[in-house]
């Protein structure tokens, strides 16, 4: 333990001056892209430096496996970044927090919270169609028109989780919603410029005006936070748990009186959700409507499907997901081509481990690279081809091969994933039972490489919405 790394058995990248400038290059390739096309010269598997920072990049599913699945627990450490510890109250959120106790005891908790609203009751599919209602009914009046779908999306998502979290929801022209969307959009923009393979460690001596609009957007988030807490906490009862903070405050007090999760770890964890419920359901619903622009064709077989298992006389509910394989292998095929976070989170070893038999020594950074195991072509046929099929057997039956990980695995897969899930059938099948979605004439194909930040989305682009045929709605 403690020596160096001998890079004797893996290859390491030499120049890292040159590669941190070719990552920090504006228009050059981002990092799941130089990190895969790298892979064709090192090898699947190799290390570099970013800064000062001996960072493995694992680029095929075997050695994903074994990071996050078969030592899971050696590699789910967390390397503290700049900018993710102002953001997290030096981790006290999930996500950024490195290993510990009390974050293996914090994240328990905020799991079983999740449960509470989740899957198994009726609560969270009545949150969300409520919403999708709404959205629907808006997008109704913008039939024929030209539309930016995202702030429309995007509003009613943000409802969604705010019910969850909070237990509110926003009328349209809420100055607080407003607030919220801008906020969260000002960290997104700004919190991992170049993903969150953070390597700008300078930032910290000089700050720039990413920097400053990162500080000025989590002092909005966080005093809207404290008010939120403040209220919750002088009508909190532990006979009621009306949503997921009142549910930590639970936790929190039933954690003994010298509780270690503090307010900070409430705050954070009610931030986080927030905003990972946010961003992620919102540009996953962004890529699914710009590839379907893209593949008519797969709209036409969805629409088919709708038509065939609900009809239209009553909406999707949860208990039609088995009936909806096709639009079921449609969101898979979007999460996989175009994986949310190409690169996950960092993750750091806690102790001397290996991958492929290759010595990793304690406090190594290890990049997985998602977006190459997705698009690899041992795996996946025609990889950069948009074909839903490829989730669907040979009986039509949808299946998920492990080597599709768009939530990751192990201690640190997603802890929203069933919310997720849940949410984005629900938003597409209630969108596509209803309307068709096109591009309106005369505007551009949505672009479909993205921008890549702390999570890859589309461009903005424009669609129109046309209520079906034959639907009386
Ligand atoms: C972590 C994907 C939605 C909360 C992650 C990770 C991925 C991911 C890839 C990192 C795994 C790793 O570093 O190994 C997604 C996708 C989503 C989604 C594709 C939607 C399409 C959500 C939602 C929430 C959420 C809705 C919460 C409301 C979190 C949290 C973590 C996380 C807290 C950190 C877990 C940890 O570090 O222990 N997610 N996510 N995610 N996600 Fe999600
Ligand atoms: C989104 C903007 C919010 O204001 C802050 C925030 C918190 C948690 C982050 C999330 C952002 C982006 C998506 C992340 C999530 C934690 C886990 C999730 C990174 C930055 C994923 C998909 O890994």
């Amino acid at each position: 333990a403690g020596r160096r790394p001998s890079p004797g058995s893996l290859p390491c990248l030499p120049s890292l001056p040159l590669l941190g400038s070719l990552l920090s290059l504006r228009d050059d390739l981002p990092p799941h892209l130089l990190f895969t096309s790298l892979g064709r010269t090192y090898g699947d598997l190799y290390a570099l430096y970013l800064g000062p920072h001996y960072t493995v990049v694992v680029n095929n599913f075997r050695h994903a496996r074994e990071v996050l699945l078969q030592r899971g627990k050696e590699f789910a450490g967390r390397p503290k970044m700049v900018t993710t510890e102002i953001l997290s109250r030096e981790g006290k959120d999930i996500a950024f927090a490195d290993y510990s106790p009390l974050w293996k005891c914090h994240r328990r908790l905020v799991h079983a919270s999740f449960s509470m609203f989740g899957e198994g009751t009726s609560k969270l599919q009545t949150i969300v169609c409520e919403e999708v209602a709404t959205l629907c009914s808006n997008l109704l009046t913008m039939a024929g028109k030209p539309l930016d779908p995202e702030p429309l999306l995007m509003r009613a998502v943000t409802n969604v989780v705010c019910t969850l979290v909070f237990g509110s929801t926003y009328q349209p022209h809420d100055p607080e919603l407003k607030a919220v969307m801008d906020y969260n959009t000002g960290i997104v923009q700004t919190i991992a410029r170049g993903g969150l393979v953070d390597i700008f460690p300078w930032l910290r001596i000089f700050p720039n005006k990413d920097l400053k609009r990162l500080k000025e957007c989590i002092k909005v988030r966080d005093e809207l936070l404290n008010r939120k807490l403040e209220e919750h906490k002088a009508s909190y009862s532990s006979e009621d748990t009306r949503d997921l903070l009142d549910a930590l405050l639970k936790g929190q007090r039933s954690s003994g009186e010298e509780s270690s999760i503090t307010d900070d770890h409430v705050l954070m964890t009610a931030a986080e959700a927030f905003g990972a419920g946010v961003e992620t359901t919102t540009t996953t619903l962004l890529w699914v409507l710009a590839f379907l622009l893209h593949n008519p064709e797969v709209q036409d077989k969805i629409h088919q499907e709708l038509d065939e298992q609900i009809g239209r006389d009553r909406m999707p509910c949860l208990a039609d997901r088995g009936r909806l394989p096709y639009l079921e292998s449609t969101l898979s095929e979007v999460m996989r081509i175009r994986p949310v976070t190409p690169v996950l989170i960092p993750h750091v070893a806690l102790q001397d481990t290996s991958i492929g038999g290759h010595y990793i020594p304690k406090g190594t950074r290890v990049v997985v690279n998602m977006w190459s195991i997705h698009h690899d072509p041992q795996q996946w046929e025609e990889p950069e081809a948009f074909k839903p099929e490829r989730f669907l057997d040979s009986e039509g039956h949808r299946f998920s091969p492990p080597y599709f990980l768009p939530f990751g695995a192990g201690p640190r897969v997603c802890v929203g994933e069933s919310l997720a899930k849940l949410e984005l059938f629900l938003f597409a099948s209630w969108l596509l039972q209803r309307f068709v979605f096109s591009t309106p004439p005369g505007a551009p194909l949505p672009d479909l490489q993205g921008r890549f930040g702390v999570v890859l989305q589309p461009l903005s682009y424009t669609l129109s919405v046309s209520p079906r045929p034959d639907r009386a709605v």
